[in-house]
């Protein structure tokens, strides 16, 4: 595999892990203040992210490239309201976005065919994710400052089902 393809890969598994520990930090913010139902969301989600490096390491693996596991930066230790924090979700997956696309420019440039193809997965789950952060912060802008919608809220989304 071409040279600057792999550590672009390694960059990606990298920001997957990110996304996932940001995300736990934020499930983990969610419990202490006893919205369990948003810090379930977030659970989940990374999950979900952990799946996202996973598949990355193992395509990596499959096309016969070295895995290099790179150091991943702690998620912020406080946080304001379910609102900003939806907002950061999103706005962070807007970045990781643009990061799978500035990749699938490259195997486009490079003729990866089959790194193309895998980075379609995420083209289009990027899709799903921004729509699902994007929809949380409608919500919660919905519920303003409104107690009772707030926990309506946290009920709906910690009835949040993982994938598969
Ligand atoms: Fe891996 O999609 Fe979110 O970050």
């Amino acid at each position: 595999m071409d040279a600057k393809i792999l550590d672009s890969l390694n960059e990606q598994i990298r920001a997957e892990l990110h996304s996932a520990y940001t995300y736990l930090a934020m499930s983990a913010h969610f419990s202490e203040k006893n919205l369990d139902g948003f810090g379930h969301w977030m659970r989940l989600q990374a999950t979900e992210e952990l799946g996202h490096a996973m598949r990355l390491y193992d395509y990596v693996l499959e096309r016969g490239g070295q895995v290099r596991l790179l150091g991943v930066d702690a998620p912020p230790a406080s946080f304001g309201s379910p609102l900003e924090i939806f907002e950061d979700a999103l706005a962070h997956e807007k970045k990781i976005t643009a990061m799978i696309h500035a990749l699938y420019d490259r195997a486009r440039e490079a003729k990866d065919y089959a790194t193309e193809m895998q980075l379609q997965w995420f083209v289009t789950e990027q899709v799903e994710e921004e729509d699902n952060a994007g929809r949380a912060v409608e919500q919660l802008k919905l519920a303003g400052t409104n107690t009772s919608a707030l926990l309506m809220l946290d009920r709906v989304f910690g009835q949040r089902a993982g994938e598969g």
